[in-house]
């Protein structure tokens, strides 16, 4: 039986608190339950699942692929999982996520809809209390923020914004019941990952889709299909090889696709041709690592960014669009997407792009929208405008640490964290995949096995030397906080405004959030750190 909110007290206090439900919360009660604590998860929907229980649009799918973006803490659910594409279709990774949770017992530990409001350490009793909107109270030694990167939606507050008639919908929070584009008239704001993909979905079916594009994105063909069968077999035959090889890969993935670490300088026009068609014939996100300068010098980037231009120039037949849909910010600098004929569909007598970089959209209207004087009416409103990334879940839960500093106060000019698991102040709470680490840059399923990994074994850790507390030092804080802003200016990734920067929500401190040294340094930083007995730490 779980030890729910009201039977918890500041006395009897939980293990472990966990917010959320998805694929770090997850993990962390598996793990939590099977060392034998007592720990409850908090999830705000009536499922599991996290991004993938809300992203529900048509065409949403992992641009990580299958074999990758899997757990490979249990050897028997890797073997006995089968994927059905190269890259997974949203409602396949939630089944995975349901099959998780009833396969190693967790539903009955997860409390659901329910939304933690605030969280307050109780100095005194060394205990957190977790306060849900409804009311419920829960005590727990320990609480780990499983609360995800891409959790809480952008949307712009444009004016007239609750004015239209017509359908409206946000990507990031798609609803249940089925929506038909048939017959309609569809406008889509946005064009980052969620659009990218399903903008020609949408634009199969309905009567008429308007793009508004405020900056073009880079995307690669996916060459999605049925998996290979074969592939399945060899990665199955040798998988514990294959995540051993990822984990040293930069980004926690892409171990199966053949490395090249030469120089885009040291290749003659015909060679970097042929390299760029075999990258763009594999698809994906490995383009970016077709020579090893492309994501870090500048030169080299725009020679890669003009071999994609030429791609988009070659798919779109109207010169125009073309060229409105040629991106000219560093090719890797915002996310780079993974399409299935995002390009061809321009091609599309029902489909139209209004570029909104010059006239930004003036107001939402009952009928549709007004942009540059003009005004264009829908049946259908889709905002796929992104999301407040990897704070704006946190900065939503009133975290009171130490002498009442709450968290939106110590982050006010942006997140502060050790590894980006711990934060100075807020003592025995962890943060999983938080800012200040390699999070949103790496394969997050890598990243979050990672993270719960280390934090159940600092908790052994505790545990064995009878310590009750643990906390970074504002010295360690301060020196990683340093370290990842020094790695970050020197990378190309500060040229845009990305999400990655804050730079999407108006207001939010301009700081680059994730650790851009790589996965495996990163590994290694936190195994060298709990070898060494937690330096950085303040354990009492
Ligand atoms: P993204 O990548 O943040 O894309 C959001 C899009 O919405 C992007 O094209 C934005 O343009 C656009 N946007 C945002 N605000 C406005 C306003 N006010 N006017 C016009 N256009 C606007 O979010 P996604 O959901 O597509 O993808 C997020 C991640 O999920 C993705 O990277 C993958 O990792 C999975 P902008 O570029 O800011 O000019």
């Amino acid at each position: 039986m779980t030890q729910t909110a009201r039977q918890t007290t500041a006395d009897n206090p939980l293990d472990i608190v966990i917010v959320g439900a998805g694929f770090a919360g997850l993990y962390a009660l598996q793990r939590a339950l099977t060392s034998g604590r007592q720990a409850v998860v908090i999830e705000r929907g009536d499922g599991v699942g996290g991004t993938w229980y809300w992203n529900r649009y048509p065409g949403a799918r992992c641009d990580v692929q299958s074999m990758e973006y899997s757990y490979s803490f249990d050897a028997a659910l890797q073997q006995e999982w089968s994927w059905t594409e190269r890259y997974a279709a949203q409602p396949e990774i939630l089944e995975y996520a349901n099959h998780v949770a009833d396969r190693f017992h967790l539903r009955p530990h997860i409390e659901f809809k329910r939304t933690v409001a605030k969280m307050v350490y109780l100095e005194d009793r060394k205990v957190w209390q977790t306060v849900t909107s409804d009311g419920a109270n829960y005590f727990s030694r320990f609480c780990i923020m499983a609360t995800g990167c891409l959790s809480s939606t952008n949307l712009p507050e444009f004016e007239g914004l609750n004015t239209f008639e017509g359908e409206s919908y946000h990507t990031g929070q798609w609803p249940h019941h089925p929506v038909t584009f048939e017959g309609k008239k569809v406008g889509i704001i946005g064009t980052g990952s969620s659009a990218i993909q399903s903008i020609p979905i949408i634009a199969e079916s309905c009567e008429h889709l308007t793009i508004f594009q405020r900056t073009p994105n880079y995307s690669i063909p996916a060459h999605n299909g049925p998996i290979d069968p074969d592939y399945v077999a060899t990665i199955k035959n040798n998988y514990d090889d294959f995540r051993a090889q990822n984990k040293q890969m930069f980004a926690g993935f892409g171990a199966h696709q053949t490395r090249w670490d030469d120089s885009v300088f040291a290749a003659d026009e015909a060679t970097r041709e042929a390299r760029f068609e075999t990258r763009w014939q594999e698809g994906g996100l490995g383009f970016s690592s077709s020579f090893n300068d492309t994501g870090s010098n500048l030169e080299a980037n725009q020679i890669a960014a003009e071999f994609v231009r030429n791609k988009i120039r070659s798919q779109v037949d109207n010169k125009e669009t073309a060229e409105l849909l040629c991106p000219d910010q560093v090719l890797g600098c915002k996310r780079v997407c993974v399409d299935t004929n995002y390009y061809a569909t321009y091609n599309r007598p029902n489909v139209s792009l209004v570029s909104v970089k010059e006239h930004p959209i003036e107001a939402i209207t009952p009928k549709g929208l007004v942009t540059g004087g003009q005004a264009y009416d829908f049946d259908m409103l889709i905002f796929a405008t992104g999301f407040d990334a990897m704070t704006g879940t946190l900065s939503k839960i009133r975290i009171e640490g130490i002498d009442g500093l709450t968290l939106n106060e110590k982050w006010a000019e942006g997140p502060k964290t050790y590894l980006g698991l711990a934060v100075t102040g807020f003592p025995n709470l962890f943060t999983v995949s938080g800012p200040g680490s390699p999070s949103v840059l790496s394969n997050m399923i890598v990243t979050i096995e990672q993270h719960i990994n280390w934090i159940m074994n600092c908790l052994d850790h505790l545990a064995s030397i009878e310590a009750g507390t643990i906390e970074a030092t504002m010295e360690a804080e301060t020196h990683w906080v340093t370290l990842g802003n020094d790695i970050a200016a020197g990378t190309l990734f500060p040229t845009c405004n990305s999400w990655y920067l804050g730079a999407n929500v108006p207001g939010k401190p301009r700081i680059f959030m994730p650790y851009v040294g790589g996965f495996p340094s990163y590994a290694e930083i936190c195994d060298q750190i709990q070898r060494e007995g937690y330096t950085g730490f303040s354990i009492r």
